[in-house]
């Protein structure tokens, strides 16, 4: 038989992983009202059964755990969380319960939003703000001060050289910067943020401050919770006090004399939260004046003179009538469902991005299915899951398209991706971000070609592959609006110069995920002809110093589209460079062709440079030792490959013999 304990520890270890996934992993897996329930639901049974409270509830403590990486500050004063009410009445009863402690005249209240974001602690010393810290656990937090540095509206000093001031307020990511964040995150093939709490907590957790600034965060404050040489008495006191030191203060915040006028703005702003340029999730209310505060006091995690009341969650439950498939401009395959309209926080909505296919096999969404929906970050709409318990038997399964709805070229996805994607280069649906960045500065450099004109190529079918560039005509060029024949002149010979620029230059150009002007350089030095890529397999493009696993996989991948290498073979034919002629053909000797593969440590030179010896001479280094592999050098601590080389009798090099080796090829040279 199932208890009120069995409840218990089912709710304890359910909040314990949702705890987990919220603060630690940033990347919640049910919405704040839903985890609020459980809260709720636990402290309620604790309640009538305090007997089954434990030290180690989730009802315990304060909240948050610390992150790792940052160095722990222990707050001088501990930050206390609220106590939430959802509903009117449970503000009221608030009200009623501070009406037992504080005399009639003593109670009026400041009512303000309450940001969803982080809540943080500043230290102003003589007016210079010298630290920053996450509430953390409200005793630890970490220190932040780097990043909190970056976050352009809290000043670094303030009006007055105050000797100490300590303030605790919100840093958040507005809704505009959370949909631009998670836009770019989605075109990069990552996974976006569940909303903009999190944003602003993985922004904040980077480790690198410069990655902190790049997000455009935001703070407001609403504590004193210590301050030196000043005497303030009421919240509004408080707000003001802050505001004239240059500190980011809501302005929405109203002073409320009684719980009636509290009520009508948490409703007002019920109402009117969509329209806010950041989310809100409901409303603190605090008693004003200082004085019914300290009479009040507080219980060991929160004060008994403020109270957080939560917005019901906006969800509704509507019908997924379809998915569409779209591939986006950087090639990614992205769901979209297809909704029965329904309206939800301020807007009617039939669409929703459903991010990636391993949320929907997470969530197992299927196609029919009556799902619940809300906005994340108030904006973007969102299936939080299926109602499985509606099912009638006959919704469908969503597959993974197994060929590219625009080209019809076979989809791939990279090792640690979410993202399924079109490798195609020339794929319609990204043929114009193909050109763009292959005629761009970093690629072919073909000055003129910029995104207008390729939209207009496009527009006109004069380009429907990247090669067609290359036998575009004068003539057809000079017909496009607003193009005289100078310059049609002009664009033909900056695309028969572009011809001429070397190999890595066109790898660049390419556009092969993770390969860079710099790899790309790197593989040209090592693969000194675009015919040769389609032979290696990413197990050889690991074993060349600084090709990583990912990069190998995706050079492998792109080459494995008959698609690009037929384009690619079309430039060669026009004419564009697609072998390195820079490399001194007369270096090469013996080694020329041959294959390496590297074992244990080397003594006198690193496997890089042993790397860039062999290339020179014209060999190649493989990561791993097979039929066609000519000789494997063993240093020190060889591995495995040391074992196999011995198995398939393949030539054996100590360090000394293959420097011996080197050195001759290179003086015969
Ligand atoms: C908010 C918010 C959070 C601080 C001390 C006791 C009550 N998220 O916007 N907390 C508080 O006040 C706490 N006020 C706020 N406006």
């Amino acid at each position: 038989m199932s208890g009120p304990q069995d409840r218990i520890n089912e709710l304890r270890k359910a909040i314990r992983q949702h705890d987990y996934h919220y603060y630690v992993l940033d990347a919640p897996v049910i919405s704040d009202a839903d985890y609020d329930s459980l809260l709720k639901e636990l402290t309620e049974l604790e309640k009538s059964h305090p007997e089954l409270i434990s030290l180690d509830s989730p009802t315990q403590r304060v909240g948050g755990k610390a992150m790792e990486g940052f160095a722990t500050v222990l707050h001088r004063f501990s930050l206390l969380s609220m106590d939430n009410a959802f509903s009117m009445q449970e503000l009221r009863d608030f009200d009623r319960k501070v009406g037992r402690t504080a005399a009639k005249e003593q109670i009026s209240y400041m009512a303000e939003l309450k940001i969803d974001g982080l809540s943080i602690a500043l230290v102003y010393e003589d007016g210079v703000l010298i630290n920053a810290a996450t509430r953390g656990d409200g005793q630890l937090g970490e220190d932040v001060t780097a990043n909190v540095r970056t976050v352009k509206n809290i000043p670094l000093s303030l009006k007055t050289k105050i000797p100490r001031l300590e303030v605790r307020g919100e840093i958040f990511m507005p809704k505009r910067e959370f949909l631009r964040l998670n836009q770019q995150k989605e075109e990069n093939g990552e996974k976006p943020f569940a909303n903009p709490r999190n944003a602003a907590a993985g922004s904040l957790r980077q480790m690198d401050p410069a990655i902190t600034a790049k997000r455009a965060l935001a703070a407001f404050f609403y504590d004193i919770i210590y301050v030196e040489a000043y005497n303030i008495e009421r919240q509004e006191e408080a707000l003001n006090f802050l505001k004239d030191q240059g500190l980011p203060v809501n302005s929405e915040a109203r002073y409320c004399p009684d719980i009636d006028d509290v009520c009508r703005y948490a409703q007002e702003y019920q109402e009117k939260r969509h329209e806010l340029a950041y989310e809100i999730d409901g409303v603190v209310v605090k008693l004003d004046l200082f004085a019914g505060r300290r009479e009040l006091g507080e219980t060991s995690k929160s004060p008994r003179w403020a109270i957080a009341y939560k917005f019901p969650a906006e969800q509704k439950e509507t019908r997924l009538l379809g998915v569409e498939i779209n591939v986006g401009r950087t090639g990614i395959i992205a769901p979209t469902a297809l909704l029965e309209p329904v309206f939800i926080a301020g807007t009617t909505v039939s669409r929703a991005s459903m991010h990636n296919f391993d949320l929907i096999k997470e969530k197992d969404i299927r196609i029919g299915d009556y799902v619940l929906l809300h906005k994340a970050g108030d904006i973007i709409p969102e299936i939080i899951r299926p109602l499985p318990e509606k099912r009638c038997g006959r919704e469908l399964a969503i597959e993974v398209p197994k060929y590219c709805p625009s080209c019809g070229s076979r989809v791939i996805r990279l090792d640690g991706e979410v993202a399924f994607r079109c490798e195609n280069i020339n794929c319609p649906a990204r043929l114009k971000e193909s050109l763009i960045f292959f005629a761009s500065r970093q690629g072919m450099d073909i000055g003129g070609l910029g995104p207008a004109l390729i939209e207009q190529l496009l527009d006109k079918g004069l380009v429907k592959k990247i090669d067609d560039l290359y036998v575009l005509k004068e003539e057809d060029l000079a017909a496009l609006p607003r193009m005289g024949k100078k310059s049609a002149e002009n664009l033909i010979r900056a695309i028969e110069d572009s011809k001429n620029r070397p190999l890595y230059r066109l790898i660049t150009a390419l556009g092969i995920r993770h390969i860079g002007i710099q790899s790309a350089r790197i593989l040209a030095k090592q693969i000194y002809n675009v015919d040769d890529f389609r032979k290696v397999t990413a197990a050889d493009l690991v074993s060349i110093p600084e090709i990583g696993d990912k990069m190998a996989e995706s050079i492998a991948g792109f080459f494995s589209e008959p698609r690009n290498l037929e384009s690619l073979e079309n430039l060669k034919r026009a004419g564009v460079r697609t072998a390195e002629e820079e490399i001194d053909v007369e270096k090469r000797g013996e080694l020329e062709g041959k294959s390496f593969v590297l074992t244990g440590s080397l003594e006198s030179l690193t496997r890089n440079e042993a790397g860039e010896k062999l290339a020179e001479l014209g060999a190649r280094v493989s990561g791993s030792v097979g039929g066609k592999t000519d000789y494997v050098v063993v240093g020190d601590n060889p591995g495995s490959k040391y074992e196999k080389a011995l198995q398939l009798g393949v030539k054996i090099l100590t360090e000394g013999e293959f420097l011996a080796l080197l050195q001759e090829t290179e003086v015969r040279n």
